[in-house]
Order: structure tokens, then C-alpha cells, then sequence
């Protein structure tokens, strides 16, 4: 059996190929001045950090003909799918739904809703736009990965205590092996960062496993790559 260095130990690999990766969030909403996170009083260039990093697992997995799932968070333009609760919490300066430089805050379509342009999708490969912070809330996802025949979920994106760690939970619940890429993930708050990996691994893996884009990617080769 075929397994990736991770921690709390070895993530064992499926033995067809069940497995995906899931991109949560990489928008510009997130990563870019004038946008959501930006808004919301963060730094965006701590998120940046990451892209070459995810970049890198996008193109692993692409190079493997495996699939690959990627999230945007947003509303519809009438806000009907955004609760009152999660437009008026917080002190904004742009709330959800607002004109702000790349259109309006975390709306579907609007230029900062996009993913960035670095990691942006193939034709052919999936985006899903989800409402709420898990991938699974309102969403396609556990259709398209029965579809797909998926047990095992590699997960990179932001931010790695909201929506990347509700995912995690969501698809744990549901029966996923997960594996969370640390270098591909990234939050804000630093120390946030660093409690979700350890608990996510802790107690033998409660939630699912953590390792390195690099662990990953010699993994998957050793399992997937296709020989010259
Ligand atoms: C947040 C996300 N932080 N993608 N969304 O509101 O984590």
C-alpha cells in the first residue's frame, strides 16, 4: 500500500483512483486589496504567500489526469442565499453586497469574486460557488465527488481556520479521508493557522491528517504518475 509522509502518521492512498484536490477560496476577494478580507480589517498579503505553493499542487494533480475542485465564496447579486447574520456581524467597512473597487463585496460574477488569475481553472474543471463557509453547505460537492467515485481529499486553499477547517469537518462527517497541505494553506492570524493543523491531527487524527506540498507531491508521483 502506497501512503504520503503526513502527520499523525502515514495518510495511506486509495487503492484506485479515488482521490481529489480541493482549492477552497483562492479569490481575489480573499487575496487582494479591496476585497472582502480587506475589508474586514486583515492583511492580504499574508495569503498571498501561498500561491506558487498551490500552484504547484494544481499542476501535480492536472499532470496526473486527477481531479481537481475549486470553491468560490459568495451571494447571489439579490443577497437571498446571504442571512442577515453574516451581512450585519462585524464592523466593515464594506459589508457583503456593497460597491467596492472590484465590484460588489463577495458577490457572484464580480470581478473580486474570481478566482486569481494565477490558480484559474482549466476548461473542464469544476468551481463551486458555496454561500456559507463549508464546501458541503449548499452545495454540489458531495454529488460531484460520488460522481467522481472520491474517498480521499488532499485540501489547500483559505482561510485555514474558517472555511478550510469547516470543509475539513464537513467531509470528515461525510466519510472523506482528508489530508490538509499545510504550506498550501494559509489564515490571517498566524497562530490560528497553526492551532487548526494541530487540531485537525490531534488525537490520532480526529479530523483528518496534515504534511508538505512536497510529501504530498512525491506521494501521489510514487502512486500516480504516469510512466514514460
Ligand atoms: C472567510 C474563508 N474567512 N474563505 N472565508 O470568511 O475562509
Amino acid at each position: 500500500m502506497k501512503a504520503i509522509t503526513a502527520q499523525p502518521y502515514d495518510y495511506p492512498l486509495p487503492s484506485d483512483t479515488g482521490i481529489a484536490l480541493i482549492i477552497i477560496d483562492m479569490q481575489r476577494d480573499f487575496l487582494e486589496p479591496g476585497g472582502f478580507g480587506d475589508a474586514l480589517g486583515n492583511d492580504v498579503a499574508r495569503l498571498q504567500a501561498i500561491v506558487p505553493t498551490v500552484k504547484r499542487l494544481q499542476d501535480a494533480f492536472r499532470a496526473m489526469g486527477l481531479p481537481i475542485f475549486q470553491t468560490v465564496e459568495g451571494h447571489q447579486s439579490d443577497l437571498s442565499d446571504c442571512p442577515p447574520s453574516k451581512r450585519d456581524r462585524g464592523q466593515a467597512s464594506l459589508k457583503i453586497g456593497d460597491p467596492g473597487p472590484m465590484g460588489r463585496i463577495l458577490v457572484l460574477g464580480e470581478p473580486g469574486n474570481g478566482i486569481i488569475p494565477e490558480l484559474a481553472p482549466l476548461p473542464g474543471e469544476t468551481v463551486i460557488p458555496k454561500p456559507g463557509k463549508g464546501a458541503f453547505y449548499n452545495t454540489n460537492l458531495e454529488f460531484l465527488l460520488k460522481t467522481y467515485n472520491v474517498s480521499h481529499l488532499l485540501i489547500a486553499g483559505v482561510t485555514t481556520e474558517v472555511c478550510v477547517q469547516t470543509t475539513m469537518r464537513e467531509a470528515n462527517d461525510r466519510g472523506y479521508e482528508c489530508l490538509l497541505i499545510e504550506d498550501a494553506t494559509e489564515s490571517y492570524f498566524p497562530e490560528f493557522k497553526q492551532a487548526t493543523l494541530e487540531m485537525v491531527r490531534a488525537q490520532g487524527g480526529i479530523i483528518g491528517w496534515t504534511t508538505t506540498a512536497d510529501c504530498a507531491i512525491a506521494g501521489l508521483n510514487a502512486r500516480f504518475a504516469v510512466k514514460a
